[in-house]
């Protein structure tokens, strides 16, 4: 059966406490869920991991080869600036979506810049806690379509 890491990073935990006209209200456990219903509905494994440092989220990246097929992976505020993570998700060669709840490109200029998008298969953003079933769909398409 194909496997996915949904990986979420910095500040992620506290989904769903402020800021609800950027982010929602929907919790990161709501989001599991979601994902977890989802995963059954499509016949895949769904595992999650959050972290709010940078080395865990790389160490993440590393332990997901070998025991899952693909990452989605909301980096948080580490997407604009680690090239760690960038060297991690090369190093893995597993395809990697880079996922945003918002559409960082309508906001300030410097979440603008990825370093992930370079070495993702691709980039979902502004759609909300549904980016995350969308980026599973994308996923589970490429590897149907390249495995
Ligand atoms: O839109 C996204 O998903 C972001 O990855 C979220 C990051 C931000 O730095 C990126 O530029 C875009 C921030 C995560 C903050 O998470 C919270 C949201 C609501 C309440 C508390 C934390």
């Amino acid at each position: 059966m194909r496997s996915i890491l949904i990986l979420n990073g910095p500040n992620l935990n506290l989904l769903g406490t402020r800021q609800p006209e950027v982010y929602g209200t929907t919790t990161l456990s709501d989001i599991e869920e979601m994902c977890r219903t989802y995963a059954q509905a499509i016949g895949v494994n769904v595992a999650f991991d959050q972290s709010n440092h940078e080395g865990d989220l790389v160490d993440a990246l590393h332990a997901a080869r070998g025991t899952h097929h693909g990452v989605v992976l909301n980096a948080g505020a580490y997407t604009h600036t680690s090239l760690a993570l960038m060297d991690a998700i090369s190093s893995i060669a597993l395809p990697v979506i880079e996922l945003h709840l918002s559409n960082v490109h309508a906001r300030e200029e410097f979440r603008h810049n990825s370093f992930i998008a370079p070495v993702a298969l691709g980039l979902i953003c502004g759609f909300g806690a549904r980016g995350y079933t969308l980026a599973m769909d994308a996923l589970i398409s490429h590897l149907e379509a390249t495995e």
